[in-house]
């Protein structure tokens, strides 16, 4: 494992993606997102071995003869590295690169180094690097000549613990100095990270009172595009997956009068590693927080159901299942089988169809967002006096009235109005205020 395991970075490498399904399972072994996540992080797929196997063998997953197989077929295509799409024991990553004789990945370590080299913010980079820590380090037989390299490789803030190394010993005591290292590390990360939190949560608080909604959905949906597009934000966009780390906050006027604030947030992944969804709850407070959220779809994905699964299922692993959600289907204008787009549709009926890119649909996606904003609606009688025009001309901008009766020094006030704007006019202090429906 020493030998080959040196550094887990696969920028430029020649790959072999494996997927080993199980017999009695329905998955298909599709390894394309593999492949995107393979390339996403820089490597070159030269190969893909899918093989149906009955059992998972404990000690190399997919057996020593489809191993040795595999083995012929590094050799062949020059590879440098073996990816699974599944995730290994740190034993049987060892026994597989005996046998293979090249560095071997598993999925969630590939997820991690997309992550490490894409991570911008200061947060961004030390949950990646905790992440990691505990993630990989443990399954590294010694773990200090990986510090050095993610030092080196721009996550400098490993760099504290490689500092502190003066003998290198060997075998257990070696060990048991990683061992200590990372745990002190680990311990410092979790504080810098709780005080980041403290900021974070100041920054929100700070925002109490607007509207906010958070972009949600699968890797490359087009978050960050239509975000870019509702705000001019001017958010990194590109057709890679883990574009955004990092979750940005805009204002948007989705109607004259109505002022929300719009989150973009990092992408969401089928089985995305369990270390990385704890660690990145705190870029995903957003959602937590958010009043709305909208889940992006890519309806051009053949696998968009898949997808929305997968966001559902990290959603509720982030508490936010019972969140109120409105699907967006985007990419509209590259839909290539309109039968699926009518599955969908009739999935979701309340979705709005739309493209980020050519702006087709935005003014129904606000819209909706409106309807939302303001709740259900209500039908209200408000007395007023004369004298306060405030809640007069409130009503008339954001309810609609229905009748309007003058008497004495007061006005009596028939209106609709959204539930959701009832405190905001209880502090325009009318006289009274009766709900007649709803
Ligand atoms: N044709 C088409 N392409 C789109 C549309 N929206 C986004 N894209 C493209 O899809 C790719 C991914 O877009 P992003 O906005 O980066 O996606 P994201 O959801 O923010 O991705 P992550 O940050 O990786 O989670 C880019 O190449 C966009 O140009 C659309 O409506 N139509
Ligand atoms: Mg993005």
């Amino acid at each position: 494992m020493e030998k080959f395991r040196q550094t887990l970075r696969v920028r430029k490498e020649r790959a072999i993606l494996v997927a080993a399904i199980p017999r009695r399972s329905d998955e298909a072994g599709d390894l394309s997102e593999l492949t995107a996540l393979a390339e996403s992080a820089g490597a070159v797929v030269v190969d893909r071995f899918q093989q149906k196997i009955h059992t998972i063998k404990p000690a190399t997953y997919i057996g020593k003869g489809k191993a040795s197989q595999l083995s012929g077929r590094v050799k062949r295509f020059n590879a440098d590295v073996v990816i699974f799409d599944h995730d290994l024991s740190p034993g049987q990553i060892r026994e597989l690169e005996k046998i293979v004789e090249v560095k071997v990945l598993d999925r969630s370590e590939l997820i991690l180094d997309i992550f490490a080299t894409r991570a911008k913010t200061k947060q961004a980079k030390l949950q990646v690097d905790l992440a990691q820590l505990e993630y990989t380090y443990p399954r590294l037989a010694r773990m200090w000549s990986h510090l050095d390299s993610v030092a080196g490789a721009g996550g400098a803030t490993a760099a504290g613990a490689v500092g502190g190394i003066g003998t290198r010993g060997t075998g257990e005591q070696q060990l048991e100095i990683d061992r200590r290292l990372v745990s002190k590390r680990i311990t410092e990360l979790k504080r810098e990270l709780i005080n980041i939190d403290k900021r974070r949560l100041r920054e929100i608080n700070g925002r109490r009172g607007l509207f906010k909604i958070c972009l949600v959905g699968y890797t490359n949906a087009g978050k960050s595009t239509l975000l870019n597009t509702l705000t001019d934000a001017e958010v990194f966009v590109e057709d890679r997956l883990f574009a955004t780390l990092d979750t940005r906050t805009r204002r948007w006027s989705p109607a004259q009068g109505v002022e929300v604030l719009l989150s973009d947030t990092v992408g969401f992944v089928k089985n995305l590693p369990h270390q990385l969804v704890a660690s990145f709850k705190a870029t995903l407070e957003e959602a937590v927080n958010a009043d709305l959220l909208l889940h992006i779809i890519d309806v051009a994905n053949p696998d968009a159901l898949k997808q929305i699964e997968s966001v559902n299922n990290v959603l509720k692993e982030i508490d936010c299942g019972e969140k109120p959600v409105l699907e967006i289907f985007n990419k509209v204008d590259v839909v290539r089988e309109i039968s699926d787009l009518e599955i969908l549709q009739t999935l979701y009926p309340d979705a709005v169809s739309i493209s980020a890119k050519t702006c087709y649909g935005l003014e129904e996606l606000s819209e909706a967002v409106i309807s939302r904003y303001r709740g259900t609606e209500l039908v209200l009688r408000v007395v007023s006096s004369q004298s306060n025009g405030k809640v007069q001309s409130f009503l008339r901008a954001h309810g609609r009235i229905i009748n309007e009766q003058y008497q004495d020094s007061s006005v009596l006030i028939e209106a609709r109005l959204g539930r959701n704007q009832l405190p905001e006019l209880k502090r325009l202090h009318p006289e009274n205020l009766e709900i007649l429906q709803g």
